[in-house]
């Protein structure tokens, strides 16, 4: 029976190397030199399909692979849209660990134009989780749904702020944006087809046990 395992390359992938290892799974090809999208394991059962980081929750929803790994920020936004329900999530792998934050121009006043009730242009790909952000701290937003290369709305003066991840801070720098809110941290995480883990439920409870171990 075929386990079909979704990643998409860069972080996720690097990252999840040492936790399929601990399992016994070695990658035969390199994702960066191969122009495959389906990749074997030395293990004839286990396979990994590569797509895109947004793509990895749908992929496992649908069944095209039975299990996953996504960053928390990209899960919320698919649950957002789909459910809780639609996905299995068993466990934090503590991997691509980042953060979720406000940031905006040094010269922006954001705190001072939050206690003044104003309203806010946001800019972001995370729009589910930046409306639920700021609807809870009470602050009025217009969000602007942007897909990458977020830190360049502000400076066109197209938004006041953005919501994007961070992790070592130096795009935030390097762009002269200041982080003025954490929203939340961001891992990521294993998800798992409903279906596929009645119907390959030992072979599926075991990687996560393995999986589990390894995480520590
Ligand atoms: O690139 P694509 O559009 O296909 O998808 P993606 O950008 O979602 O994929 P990828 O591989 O870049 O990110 C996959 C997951 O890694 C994300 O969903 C996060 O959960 C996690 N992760 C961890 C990060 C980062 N760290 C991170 N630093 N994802 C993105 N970044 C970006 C951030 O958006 C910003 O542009 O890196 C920049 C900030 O980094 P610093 O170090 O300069 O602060
Ligand atoms: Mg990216």
């Amino acid at each position: 029976m075929m386990i079909t395992l979704a990643l998409s390359k860069g972080r996720i992938f690097d990252e999840t190397l040492p936790l399929l290892q601990a399992a016994g799974i070695k990658m035969l090809e390199d994702p960066e030199k191969s122009r495959k999208l389906i990749l074997p394991t030395n293990q004839p059962q286990v396979r990994v399909v590569l797509v895109r980081a947004s793509d990895v929750p749908t992929y496992v929803q649908y069944g095209g692979a039975d299990l996953g790994v996504v960053g928390r920020d990209t899960l919320i936004e698919h649950c957002a849209e789909w459910g809780e329900t639609s996905l299995y999530q068993p466990l934090d792998l503590k991997i691509a660990q980042c953060r979720m934050s406000v940031a905006a121009p040094a010269d922006f006043d954001y705190a001072g134009k939050v206690r003044q009730g104003a309203r806010l242009r946001v800019a972001t790909k995370y729009v589910n989780i930046a409306r639920d952000f700021f609807a809870a701290k009470g602050v009025h937003v217009d969000l602007i749904k942007l897909y990458g290369s977020m830190e360049l709305a502000p400076l066109t003066g197209m938004a006041d702020a953005i919501v994007d991840l961070v992790s070592s801070g130096n795009t935030l720098k390097a762009n002269k944006l200041v982080e003025v809110e954490h929203i939340m941290p961001i891992s990521s995480r294993l998800v798992v087809n409903q279906a596929a883990l009645k119907l390959k439920q030992q072979r599926i409870r075991s990687l996560i046990e393995v999986f589990a171990a390894a995480v520590g």
